[in-house]
């Protein structure tokens, strides 16, 4: 089984403050060569970690883009909701937005929390769930949201939308410590909202990020990272996993503003 994790697309058909370039452009070529990169890798399922718009209900340009990126992608994609995918961030307004309607449509499938789904080759079975954003997720002092037992799987994969980091970057932000989690029995957290991403292997348990498609925040470490993708490999008994940089991705110098809007999460 192969999968490829992309996450924080924020498809809008409005420039970014951040930006100065054609943002929905910049984003239909991105993902455009992800499409490209799963037929290359022979890829089976594709995982998106949230925030695919910008807003819960994105215009029809941006709504045709996605729809344009399914239709060439052609295989499944499990999806949770991030905190702008949701109505003034409520986890209880998913069916009525432009995601919501995607699932009910069944053009991508939501990760529903506590659900686990299987997915099983001659080799691995695999364990996939997730955890959609809301409102006070970093306020739980356990982490229980980060956290699965695997039952009956070789491998789990655990996909969260919310701000684990290894370090904590302000004071203001509530933020789950990866140390604070690794008590999950899952093989692989993918991490999702914290746009610059992560790589952390800790006690054998291994927490990725690969960051946001999308560079719409103004932190100086965005015009100088790479958008890219997370691509994971359990076709042996052991498995492997890397990140793919885009080659659609311009430069941060050349698309970021030069004097930075405010700050977007
Ligand atoms: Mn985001």
């Amino acid at each position: 089984m192969r999968l490829l994790y992309l996450t924080d697309t924020h498809i809008q058909s409005a420039k970014p403050d951040n930006r100065r370039d054609d943002f929905l452009k910049a984003i239909a070529n991105k993902l455009s060569e992800i499409a490209k990169l799963c037929s290359l890798l022979g890829v089976d399922f594709v995982i998106h970690g949230g925030d695919l718009f910008d807003c819960p209900n994105p215009d029809r340009r941006s709504l045709d883009l996605l729809r344009e990126f399914l239709k060439q992608l052609a295989r499944p994609v499990y999806c949770i909701a991030g905190n702008h995918d949701l109505v003034d961030q409520r986890l209880d307004s998913l069916d009525v937005t432009a995601l919501g309607h995607l699932a009910r449509q069944k053009c991508v499938r939501l990760l529903q929390p506590g659900e686990m789904i299987y997915l099983a080759n001659s080799s691995c079975v695999l364990q996939l769930s997730g955890q959609h954003y809301y409102c006070g997720i970093d306020r739980q002092y356990n982490g229980e949201d980060y956290m699965v037992k695997k039952k009956r799987c070789d491998l789990a994969i655990h996909v969260v939308h919310g701000m684990l980091l290894p370090r904590a970057f302000s004071e203001k932000v509530p933020t789950t410590l990866i140390s604070s989690v690794v008590g999950t029995e899952a093989d692989f957290t993918l991490g999702a909202h914290a746009h610059l991403g992560y790589h952390e292997i800790t006690a054998g348990k291994y927490f990725l990020n690969p960051g946001a498609l999308a560079r719409v925040t103004n932190l100086k470490k965005e015009r100088v990272r790479t958008p890219q993708v997370l691509y994971l490999d359990f076709t042996s008994v052991s498995f492997s996993y890397r990140f793919i940089p885009l080659g659609a991705a311009r430069p941060g110098t050349e698309v970021m503003a030069e004097k930075p809007g405010a700050d977007v999460g």
